[in-house]
């Protein structure tokens, strides 16, 4: 029983996440230059104001196999060029492991994506659940006028492997055309040669 750890007990609000997080993640538009596909609407951004793009409010769980980690994410309304605000995206770094992600409040898209380049995307709105499946790397995308907010949940041996994400984006990207959201091929999307 040496690593008996005791029950804990979470206040999450809906509009702002996990009440009192024991560590709050920024990214701002700084931390995601390369990921958007207009560089100079980014950097003119950067010029105005390093706006805050998302927070990840987390509590403390060991990254340990058989924990469950849990955090929300809230991301801002906003755009780069035509592009909404989105997370970083990942993959799991022990890639059989899920997620679960929970729309707390807000709107937007869960971004999927396999190695071999296949995509899916799940609209979120409060009350709706998306399964990320093992291998599946993703992105949530807020294309909404309020704060994006969702709970996610995985295993505490999942990992996070930001390098393929970061060398190869996604295929598709999510852009307003006629003040819609549109699922638009990425020009910067490098495909993996095995997979
Ligand atoms: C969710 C979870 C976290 C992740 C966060 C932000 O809360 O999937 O594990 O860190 O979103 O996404 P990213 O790490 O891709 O920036
Ligand atoms: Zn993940």
């Amino acid at each position: 029983m040496e690593d008996l750890m005791e029950p804990i007990r979470t206040l999450v609000d809906f509009k702002n996440g996990v009440i009192h997080p024991d560590r709050v993640i920024e990214r701002r538009i700084s931390d995601m230059q390369g990921m958007y596909a207009d560089d100079d609407a980014l950097n003119q951004l950067l010029s105005i104001d390093n706006r805050l793009v998302y927070q990840v409010k987390e509590v403390s769980i060991p990254e340990k196999e058989g924990h469950i980690i849990y955090s929300t994410t809230i991301i801002y309304p906003g755009k780069v060029g035509k592009e909404y605000f989105m997370t970083k995206g990942h993959f799991h770094a022990k890639e059989n492991t899920a997620e679960i992600y929970f729309c707390l409040s807000g709107e937007g898209y869960l971004l999927m994506q396999t190695r071999q380049g296949k995509v899916s995307t799940i609209y979120m709105q409060p009350g709706v659940l998306g399964y990320i499946p093992p291998y599946w790397g993703h992105r949530t995308i807020n294309t909404g006028s309020r704060e994006f907010v969702f709970l996610t949940l995985f295993p505490g041996d999942a990992g996070h492997n930001y390098e393929i994400i970061q060398k190869h984006g996604f295929a598709k990207i999510m852009v307003e055309e006629n003040g819609k959201p549109v699922l638009k091929d990425n020009p910067r999307y490098i495909p993996l040669k095995n997979g």
